[in-house]
């Protein structure tokens, strides 16, 4: 075994977005790629004499590969010890309890989420810091100014070491720990949750329906919720990882999980049916016929949280993204807690819950999570679910229509233009910004605008300032309308338009959500000119 010294040169376009840096299979495949971004991470941290690393994927394709480089980088660059998946398999939460509960320096997930698998579909890595957390912004930054000058990597010329099995090897003077992806996750998730009453609720006859969308969480999913909590073999479908995800897009929305959604149709239909993505940091929740908006998700938890013996103590406050809908701070007004509004991307809540001034956390992407991590969590939050569904012995659309009797609805509804025209895109967005001065006071038929700007964010606790962080137009009624590009597509732009409609009268909570916001999707059309610079009618996806 010896170490090399390799020549390179810079690739473009490797700046980290929303979550890591995504691109097709294709483009990670050119040789020195893949190594060019970890050295880049490397020498961001400095010297790493003494420090553990942990290290795993999504299992998508080219993820065991990928593992086998970085763990021979992480040998040449010095540090003591990897942890790493077994197969090369942790999910995105997973990690970010690894790295806090074994005192690593951090970790390297491999992963392009919600994105598509397979040799024409997506890969991602990011780096997750000392916290569990992703990289905040200054240290992607700097990740990305050394990619853009990097001359050389090192590297180990060692063999492959086997994945396959839990135990120990070497590579030159680090240790790698090959380590049950399951087991440290599970543990925390039993300090958190009734487990004796989620296994008494299932015992008695309660069904469910957990989709692992053949990513990631169907390990975590069937060793908590089939083998520790007794639900029936085959609860959990989809659940064996596959490198392709067989072919469909790992994104738990009613979209893209197609059979967990006619599976909760049927007149015969389980309880409680709920997915997760790609690398299991998001969830999607369903009731019998009944579909949970992941901003009404966020809310409901909060509103319930003492029930969970690992929230009994109380919520300090909960941060939801901007685009998130008003629903939890609602209940944090309710609360008499602080309640929180970050730009989009989990690593805007790292400061807050580092700080202990949040503990619940959302995005209106199916995103859900607390204090116990630093990334938002898939399982977690549907034993959340459970834990609330055995303690109140009430079902899902019960809660959620409790819970918007007493706080008022907010419909909610993301529409998506995927893969349009970059330039046309950004067009768009700029001569939004010019209207927006302009905008306040406007009356736009059934609304009054009240404010409208471009989202700006500072972080209470270290004073970095996001800017441009999505455009919204504020009505007098609280209602909105939010246009930002996607930061984690890899072809052409995605826009996203949020729209959210409030409304306080219990008798007009049961509209189809598309009709209840059919006045807001006209002025968002009408205002930002969506078919003229997109050249697209209809949304792609609607969630
Ligand atoms: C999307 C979501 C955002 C989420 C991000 C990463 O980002 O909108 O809320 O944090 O994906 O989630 P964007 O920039 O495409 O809107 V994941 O599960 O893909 O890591
Ligand atoms: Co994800």
């Amino acid at each position: 075994m010896s170490i090399n010294t390799v020549s390179t040169t810079s690739f473009p376009g490797q700046r980290p977005g929303t979550s890591g840096l995504r691109k097709k299979v294709s483009v990670f495949q050119q040789p020195h790629y893949l190594e060019n971004f970890v050295q880049s991470v490397f020498d961001t941290l400095g010297d790493c004499a003494g420090k553990t690393l942990v290290v795993g994927g999504d299992g998508r394709f080219h993820n065991r590969e990928a593992v086998q480089t970085i763990l021979r980088m992480a040998a040449a660059h010095g540090f003591a010890r990897v942890l790493v998946g077994q197969g090369g398999i942790l999910s995105t939460p997973a990690v970010s309890c690894v790295i806090r509960k074994h005192g690593a320096l951090g970790g390297i997930v491999l992963s392009a989420s919600h994105n598509p698998g397979g040799p024409d579909g997506d890969f991602g890595i990011k780096y997750n810091i000392e916290n569990g957390g992703p990289a905040p912004e200054s240290v992607t930054e700097t990740i990305y100014q050394h990619t853009e000058s990097i001359t050389q990597y090192r590297i180990s010329d060692a063999a492959d070491i086997d994945l396959q099995r839990p135990g120990a090897a070497r590579i030159e003077a680090m240790d790698v720990e090959v380590i049950d992806p399951v087991a440290d996750y599970a543990e925390l998730m039993q300090q958190l949750f009734d487990f004796d009453a989620i296994r008494q609720l299932i015992a008695g006859g309660f069904r469910l329906c957990f989709d692992g969308m053949h990513a990631v969480s169907g390990p975590y999913a069937k060793a908590i919720l089939e083998d520790q909590l007794g639900a029936p073999a085959g609860s959990v479908i989809n659940a064996v990882p596959l490198e392709d995800f067989g072919g469909h897009h790992p994104d738990p929305n009613p979209v893209n999980a197609a059979q967990l959604i006619e599976i909760m149709a049927a007149d015969n239909a389980p309880d409680f049916g709920a997915a997760s993505d790609g690398d299991g940091d998001r969830n999607m929740i369903l009731g019998r016929k009944f579909d949970v908006t992941p901003s009404d998700s966020l809310a409901v938890l909060a509103a319930h949280a003492t029930l969970a013996p690992g929230y009994r103590a109380g919520l300090k406050g909960i941060a939801r993204s901007m685009p998130t809908s008003q629903a939890a701070d609602r209940v944090a007004r309710a609360l008499g807690i602080p309640a929180f509004e970050t730009p989009t991307g989990w690593k805007f809540f790292g400061n807050l819950l580092d700080a202990g001034k949040a503990t619940l956390c959302g995005e209106e992407s199916y995103g859900t999570g607390s204090d116990h991590i630093r990334e938002k969590d898939g399982v977690w939050a549907v034993l959340f679910w459970l834990n609330l569904l055995a303690a109140t012995g009430k079902s899902v659309e019960q809660l959620v229509s409790e819970h918007w009797a007493r706080f008022g609805r907010n419909y909610y509804s993301r529409h998506d233009y995927e893969g349009v025209d970059a330039h046309a895109a950004n067009e768009l967005m700029a001569s939004l910004r010019i209207k927006l001065a302009a905008m306040a006071g406007q009356d736009l038929g059934h609304y009054v605008v009240d404010f409208a700007d471009d989202f700006e964010y500072k972080d209470p606790v270290d004073g970095s300032v996001s800017k441009q962080q999505g455009v919204r137009i504020v009505m007098t009624n609280g209602s909105r309308i939010v246009f930002r590009l996607s930061g984690t597509g890899t072809e052409g732009a995605t826009l996203r338009v949020y729209l959210e409609r409030y409304e306080a009268d219990p008798a007009f909570h049961h509209l189809p959500t598309q009709q209840a916001l059919g006045p807001l999707i006209l002025i968002a059309e009408q205002v930002a000119g969506i078919a003229d610079w997109t050249g697209r009618a209809h949304p792609t996806v609607t969630t």
